[in-house]
């Protein structure tokens, strides 16, 4: 039984007591985020019940319009975080241009980017979906709106990122750099609070054997990559094999299993999507830095994810996340070149690093 109960709030007022000199002001953006989050988890847990109460387009029992829940989702994060004077602008998935603060609201130093609920298709099918989100400071002069290069910024430079996963319960995690700690808390809806449940969490080591990708486009992938999920089936020949495949469909409840147990997540790119699918500035970029704040690694196949600085809002990526020495494996294989050309250079010191060092 742990001793103490630690509500999300204070958690972070103990975070930032840390830090002498600090604002409160990322404290209090940290916290709106928490609010957002049980807003749209009461929403998400009610998702079967609007077939009950009235169909999409009509009104709930309040008088309110009934939306789709994504909607719903971007609204509550728009609403809850464009008044407080914390932000200078958002991002979000969607919403093609920078989301403006209303004039009638101070301008902050921070800029939000965010998935509002990622896992579109699984929203209407009562399977895991979540929420995705990423700090930055504002790098143009302050007091104005925020501009394109306030949000075009590498991962590396996130003040604070993380997600909430709507699941059998509803979970927030987040970190405040490599080196602060990855934190979750667990809503508990009887006191609606977030309370710490998984304090330093750290991907474990050795990790669970889990690889996990959509296969259904096994034949459009490239040749390396065919064989690294061979080598995960154990079909090369070569020492693979021992590994399960697990795949939801929805990145930020793949990810959290990946945090929990170890293994590698992977949307690689294909011939329909040379350059991926899933976006750099607000699923990417914020999982790597939880990733690497919990002792994992993320990549593109070749160059860290946090490295990358993206030319667009949208700008997407492929993505290889979680067991380090996984992540590492991946890309000796992809170092093989992506055109079917044969094995990379470091196979054979590839089937050692995999397990961590040690192949027993
Ligand atoms: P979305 O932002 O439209 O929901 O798309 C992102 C989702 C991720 O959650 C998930 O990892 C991936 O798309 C699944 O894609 P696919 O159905 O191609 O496997
Ligand atoms: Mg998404």
């Amino acid at each position: 039984m742990r001793s103490k109960v630690v509500t999300i709030d204070r958690h972070i007022i103990d975070e930032e007591r840390r830090f002498p000199g600090a604002s409160g002001r990322f404290s209090a953006l940290l916290y709106d985020i928490a609010l957002a989050a049980k807003i749209i988890s009461r929403e998400v847990n009610m998702a079967g019940l609007i077939d009950v109460l009235g169909r999409t387009g009509e009104r709930n029992v309040h008088g309110e319009e009934i939306q789709k829940l994504d909607a719903f989702a971007q609204d509550v994060i728009v609403k809850a975080m464009d008044h407080a004077g914390h932000l200078c602008c958002m991002v979000s998935e969607e919403c093609d241009e920078i989301i403006a603060i209303p004039d009638r609201f101070d301008i902050g130093p921070y800029v939000l980017l965010f998935d509002p609920l990622d896992g579109s298709s699984n929203i209407n099918v009562n399977v895991s979906i979540g929420t995705i989100f990423s700090v930055h400071h504002r790098v143009t002069p302050r007091g104005r709106p925020g501009q394109l290069a306030d949000c075009l910024q590498e991962g590396t430079r996130q003040l604070a990122a993380g997600y909430i996963v709507y699941g059998s319960s509803t979970m927030l995690v987040y970190t405040t750099g490599i080196d602060q700690g990855v934190h979750g808390f667990t809503l508990d809806p009887s006191i609606g609070e977030f309370l710490l449940s998984h304090p330093n969490i750290r991907i474990p080591d050795p990790p669970a054997r889990i690889y996990s990708a959509n296969e259904a486009y096994y034949a459009r992938w490239s040749r390396p990559q065919q064989r690294l999920v061979d080598h995960f089936r154990g079909l090369d020949g070569d020492g693979g094999g021992g590994f399960k495949s697990r795949y939801i469909g929805s990145l930020v409840s793949d990810f959290h299993r990946t945090l929990l147990q170890g293994g590698i997540f992977m949307y690689p790119p294909d011939r329909t999507s040379p350059g991926g699918k899933l976006r750099i500035l607000y699923e990417a970029a914020p999982l790597a830095m939880v990733c690497e704040a919990a002792g994992g690694r993320a990549s593109d196949g070749a160059r860290d994810i946090l490295g990358i600085r993206p030319t667009g809002l949208h700008d997407r990526t492929p993505l290889y996340l979680g067991s380090s020495n996984f992540v590492t494996l991946a890309e000796r294989y992809l170092a093989g070149g992506r055109e079917g050309s044969a094995r990379g250079p470091d196979f054979q010191t590839s089937r050692i690093s995999e397990r961590g060092g040690s192949d027993s």
